[in-house]
């Protein structure tokens, strides 16, 4: 094609995310599976280093190919596509589901409950990511406020359900922006419940087996049915699936709208 050769310019690299997240492996197999990505790289560090990297690549007007995913604040922040993926390496849309150990449902029927009933909407989630990341809320703060204007989605959730008294509660998660926000929400809620919550950040392996293994409560962070397609294969014998909290997401190769290239098969060698 006649688009532009950013590649060099890129160090022929791909900015990632947390080595163990499901986009950067989706990554490596598309480096593998692409002709046009032969040579390049996918470099690993932290959802916020991405973040920090594409910011200024953005306010510098250069090029750069970051792991995205939404719902993600970036798409509200800057004018970014994804590139088209005509060999579907990143799959297609995804959902957002909730798993809990075995056993939640008997010891701890209310927590079951509203982690059961817990569903929101893409806008809902980004409505939380974006006052963290622009109005520098803490996570704390901006589920506190989301839940305070949400009573209606927040009474739904919790409906059935009776208070606690200080009961202990373990959710994990893994320091992305989507699951800081949805992991802090829904811990607000329980909160609210009478719950005593611990919110333990993780790396994906550990945050699906520390619920695998029991020693964890729940998690509202199951990206499926690709993004984390192995890791419930690995671990679905020793879950409970509690069905989507969220549908509508997807993740795949960003770059901003001021590159001129579309497709993954535009980049180059
Ligand atoms: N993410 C956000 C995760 C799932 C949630 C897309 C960065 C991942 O790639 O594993």
């Amino acid at each position: 094609s006649g688009a532009p050769n950013y590649s060099e310019e890129m160090d022929y690299t791909i900015t990632g995310i947390e080595a163990g997240a499901g986009v950067v492996s989706s990554a490596q197999s598309a480096v593998e599976e692409y002709d046009s990505l032969n040579g390049w790289e996918v470099s690993t560090s932290s959802s916020g280093a991405m973040a920090q990297e594409l910011t200024s690549a953005y306010e510098n007007e250069e090029p750069i190919v970051v792991t995205g995913w939404t719902p993600h604040w970036k798409f509200a922040k800057f004018e970014l596509k994804y590139l088209e993926d005509p060999k579907e390496v990143f799959g297609g849309e995804e959902e957002i589901k909730t798993m809990v150990r075995k056993g939640l449902e008997e010891d701890m029927p209310n927590a079951h409950k509203i982690l059961d009933q817990f569903e929101w909407e893409t806008g809902d989630m980004e409505k939380v990511m974006l006052e963290i990341s622009e109005e520098g809320s803490s996570p704390e703060e901006a589920a506190k406020n989301w839940v305070e204007s949400n009573s209606d989605k927040v009474e739904a959730w919790t409906k059935g359900a009776e208070k606690v008294d200080g009961k202990e509660i373990e959710l994990v998660y893994v320091n992305w922006d989507s699951e800081i926000a949805s992991t802090n929400v829904i811990g607000h809620v329980l909160q609210q419940q009478g719950f005593d919550v611990t919110m333990t950040a993780l790396d994906n392996g550990p945050m699906w087996e520390s619920v695998a293994s029991g020693e964890a409560d729940g998690m509202v962070a199951a990206w499926l049915p690709g993004t984390h397609g192995s890791q419930y294969e690995d671990h679905k014998d020793d879950l409970v699936d509690l069905g989507a909290n969220l549908t509508g997401a997807k993740i795949g190769l960003v770059v901003p709208k001021y590159m001129d290239v579309d497709s993954i098969e535009d980049l180059q060698p």
